[in-house]
């Protein structure tokens, strides 16, 4: 069963967008398999944002992520990436489609909320460098024949 990682970033924990978020995921059918709320280090966010390495808005983009706690999630599902983005909606905030995360909560570019995972693999390698093994969980939902994708 396909993973991502989620972050609910400092902008969502400071505005107590949290539950309202969260709520997102579950009732669209994708399953809690690790939860933590992290105060992020310097390094765990540059190893995070490694890609965007040299661009103009790097720096500050490390700073928002080391600003406050983030929440890091993993969500466990049928095509579980694909989903959570097109729940969370386009980067910036203004261009966002109603109806998606983004769209309903996010004006900014960079303090848009949230992250998830873009590709399996990268979700793969994102879950890894969040979360020890130990601290997830895998579980047979009671109500996956109705969900579907098992
Ligand atoms: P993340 O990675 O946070 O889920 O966001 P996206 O996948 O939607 O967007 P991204 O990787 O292109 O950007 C990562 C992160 O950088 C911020 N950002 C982005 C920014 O502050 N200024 C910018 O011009 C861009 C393109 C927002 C998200």
């Amino acid at each position: 069963m396909e993973r991502t990682l989620i972050l609910l970033k400092p902008d969502c924990i400071q505005r107590r967008l949290v539950g309202a978020i969260v709520q997102r995921f579950e009732q669209k059918g994708l399953r809690l398999a690790g939860m933590k709320l992290v105060q992020v280090s310097h390094s765990l966010a540059e190893q995070h944002y490694a890609v965007h390495k040299g661009k103009p808005f790097y720096e500050s983009l490390l700073q928002f992520l080391t600003s406050g706690p983030t929440l890091a999630l993993v969500l466990e599902g049928r095509e579980a990436v694909a989903v959570a983005r097109s729940l969370i909606g386009a980067t910036d905030g203004t261009k966002a489609a109603p109806g998606t995360i983004r769209g309903d909560f996010a004006l900014s570019v960079q303090n848009n909320l949230i992250h998830g995972s873009d590709s399996p693999e990268n979700a793969a390698a994102e879950v890894a460098l969040w979360f020890k093994p130990e601290e997830l969980v895998s579980y047979q939902p009671v109500d996956s024949s109705w969900i579907g994708g098992r």
